[in-house]
């Protein structure tokens, strides 16, 4: 299973370089303040994104008087915040008092309890240390999550500064969310999972926008998608007849983590000029006839595995009279996350 770098790891490779240094401001400042004390908490990096060294020559060793005291992972599993609307559920949302990371409601095991990691980072860019927080709503069996960031109130006190995301019920295409760390600049990360059979991971990332938290990067929810592209201009030339042929290479890609079946390929001329899909040909191999004056053409290709993609070339047919015309190739299939990359448009260019 995937799981993110532990904290204790994470502490432990940047733990010496921060002794040095820290070791070398107090002794030129001579303060008596534990040094312990006043240190960042390290926060875990994961995914392919490199941590940025932290500026540790501008962390304070010793607090100034009147500065609020630093947000602390335990502080905040004992703290009263207000946690959001939970989304498709009655768990409560509002003012809410947690004992070591868990409220109990209801009965005893109506709870909401913390993620195992709180994670400690500037996700608002303010200079002061917020907290990342998963909360996990149990209604008796039913598990529902959340990510909320809290921070520091006045001197002493916690407060929410913004949901970051939220799960709604199972089953939805949206996923489950897994486990959360923090990038440079306090950007929060999460890992969600699909909550179907694949049980596909995606990081997905979020940043603050001055009033709230929103997805800046990575997928939005987990699903099938597949991807239509043409390898160029169909060249047409003319046959002993004095019809027009030409080949349209296109390729189409599962993008999605899970596989495709019966994947129905769409050829739409552009202008209603008529043409015949005469074949499709990956190699050898022919997947489908289809003969026929319509001006969309459907042919089915054989099933998409997860990663896989097929070329297949088709034989565009202007017979008669009528003049080659470009047009589009497409592909639907239900419940496809990406909309945009499922049609590609061809060009006829004529030769001879
Ligand atoms: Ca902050
Ligand atoms: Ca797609």
């Amino acid at each position: 299973m995937f799981a993110f770098p532990t904290r204790t790891a994470a502490r432990t490779a940047l733990g010496l370089a921060l002794v040095a240094v820290a070791g070398s401001a107090v002794a030129c400042s001579a303060s008596a303040t534990p040094v312990a004390s006043s240190l960042p908490e390290i926060v875990p990096t994961v995914g392919a994104e490199a941590p940025q060294a932290t500026p540790l020559a501008a962390e304070p060793v010793t607090l100034s008087h009147g500065k609020p005291k630093p947000l602390t992972a335990d502080e905040v599993r004992d703290a009263t915040f207000t946690v959001p609307r939970w989304t498709g559920s009655d768990c409560p949302s509002g003012p809410v008092r947690f004992t070591d990371g868990r409220h109990v409601f209801g009965g005893p095991r109506d709870n909401i309890a913390f993620g195992p990691d709180v994670v400690i980072a500037d996700a608002d860019h303010d200079g002061d240390q917020d907290a990342i927080v998963l909360l996990r709503c149990r209604p008796g069996e039913f598990d529902l999550r959340q990510v909320v960031v809290v921070t520091r109130a006045g001197t002493n006190g916690v407060r929410l500064l913004g949901q970051v995301a939220t799960e709604v019920p199972q089953p939805s295409a949206l996923g489950r969310i897994h486990d959360i760390g923090a990038l440079d600049r306090g950007r929060v990360q999460l890992l969600w999972k699909d909550a179907g059979a694949g049980g596909a991971i995606q990081f997905r990332f979020y940043g603050w926008t001055g009033n709230g938290f929103r997805q800046v990067a990575g997928p939005t929810r987990f699903g099938p998608d597949v991807a239509v592209s043409v390898a160029g201009p169909v060249r047409a030339s003319r046959d002993e007849f004095g019809a027009w042929k030409g080949n349209l290479v296109v390729t189409v890609r599962n993008e999605g983590a899970h596989p495709v079946r019966y994947p129905l390929l769409n050829v739409r001329s552009t202008n209603g000029g008529v043409h015949s899909v005469i074949g499709a040909r990956r190699g050898s191999e022919v997947h489908v006839v289809q003969d026929g004056a319509s001006r969309i053409d459907q042919i089915t290709l054989p099933d998409l595995a997860p990663g896989q993609s097929r070329t297949v070339t088709i034989q565009l047919f202007f017979g008669g009279d009528s003049d080659p015309v470009s047009g589009t190739v497409r592909m639907d299939i239900a419940g496809d996350v990406d909309n945009a990359d499922n049609e590609a448009a061809y060009q006829v260019t004529t030769e001879g």
